[in-house]
């Protein structure tokens, strides 16, 4: 079997409720939908959505490496052939989205070929995974509002709070006011997209103390090194690393230099080849990790579900897998259902996201 075609389909679909956090806002979703062909007749999908204030990575770039550089050095190889494949594309640094996209392709074909779940091929731990919510900025009376209807509606017990770049005030008052109208059930946890100094973070922990959050996501920047490391240290709650730790390298680095003490995986950036090998990273050391969203669309969240669900280290935690809710429709032919706080795996060949003609068509750019 060879590749013999790979498109790159820009298409944009407006969100119902617009994410705002503390390094950008997301009104659509401008991703690029992969469809990777082959000779057998064979083909993979998978999500790319760039996050332009994050990894510099936009739309017409993801395309442009797609097309220009990846798509001509690897059309005509086998999909099996996935270390030639990395080999080729790591030639390239950064663009994790586009190596991510293709990485999931890959992956889907080859679960076609051979007539199973991606999930299995990957470790069929578990079927399905809890979720997460991630609640953007809000004042805290309407977070309160948004966690108690999503809880009830969807039956999800895990939330994370946007915080950083906005009066820390805000965002400590945020948390009392979800710790005091949630209950002590409920999961909460933090993530400050680079938000506040190290310093400031350490106040914030100290006037959120006995709120039992149970997680601080890259609460600054990495490059605050010396300060970040005091933080990590003094830290009674896992400081996860996200943005700054988009490759299997960067999460060596921040480990083992005390920048982080816990790993959000994003298939979106990693593909489930690097994902592997981060999350190998990471039960090595002993660091828990959580399945994060980079605000992945319905088939970007399908490919969380098969990679969280295919490992105990990845399922233990509840994953960030909703939010596609934002979003005023998908691509999928098939929606994704969240019931009892849970999402199946699609026991399908390959990941299993079929995606809707009529809906593609709707939304893509390039017609
Ligand atoms: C997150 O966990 O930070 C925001 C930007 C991005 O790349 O992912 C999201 C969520
Ligand atoms: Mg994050």
């Amino acid at each position: 079997m060879k590749i013999d075609r790979i498109e790159a389909i820009p298409y944009s679909i407006p969100y119902s409720r617009p994410l705002a956090f503390a390094s950008g806002y997301v009104s659509d979703a401008e991703h690029v939908l992969i469809r990777m062909h082959t000779d057998e007749g064979i083909s993979g999908v998978a999500d790319l959505p760039p996050r332009p204030y994050t990894y510099g990575e936009t739309q017409q770039s993801a395309m442009a490496v797609v097309e220009t550089i990846f798509a001509p050095a690897i059309l005509g190889l086998d999909p099996l052939e996935r270390g030639k494949i990395h080999a080729i594309l790591n030639r390239t640094v950064h663009n994790q989205t586009a190596k991510g996209a293709i990485d999931i392709a890959l992956w889907d074909i080859i679960g076609k070929s051979c007539d199973k779940p991606v999930s299995s091929l990957l470790g069929a731990y578990t079927d399905r995974m809890s979720v997460s919510h991630m609640l953007g900025f809000k004042p805290a009376s309407e977070l309160l509002d948004e966690a108690v209807s999503i809880r009830a509606e969807y039956g999800i017990n895990t939330f994370k709070l946007k915080v950083g770049r906005r009066p820390l005030a805000l965002d400590i008052e945020a948390c009392h006011v979800l710790r005091d109208g949630l209950g002590s059930d409920v999961d909460i946890y933090l993530d400050a997209n680079r938000g506040w100094t190290a310093n400031e973070a350490l106040e914030v922990l100290r006037r959120t103390e006995g709120l039992g959050l149970s997680l601080l996501e890259e609460p600054c920047d990495a490059k605050e090194t010396m300060s970040r490391r005091r933080l990590v240290t003094k830290s009674a709650i896992p400081v996860v690393g996200d943005e700054s730790v988009p490759t299997a390298g960067d999460v060596s680095r921040e480990l083992l230099s005390g920048g982080c003490n816990a790993i959000s995986i994003k298939t979106a950036r990693s593909g489930f080849t690097e994902a592997q090998q981060i999350l190998g990273l990471c039960t090595g050391l002993g660091i828990d990790v959580v399945m994060g969203n980079q605000i992945d669309s319905q088939i970007g969240t399908l490919a969380t579900i098969a990679f969280g669900a295919a490992h105990e280290a990845t399922s233990r935690r509840a994953g960030e897998l909703s939010n596609f809710l934002d979003m005023s429709d998908d691509l999928l032919a098939e929606p994704l259902t969240i019931i009892n706080g849970t999402i199946k795996v699609r026991d399908v060949p390959g990941v299993g996201a079929d995606i809707d003609p009529e809906r593609l068509e709707r939304y893509r750019q390039d017609r």
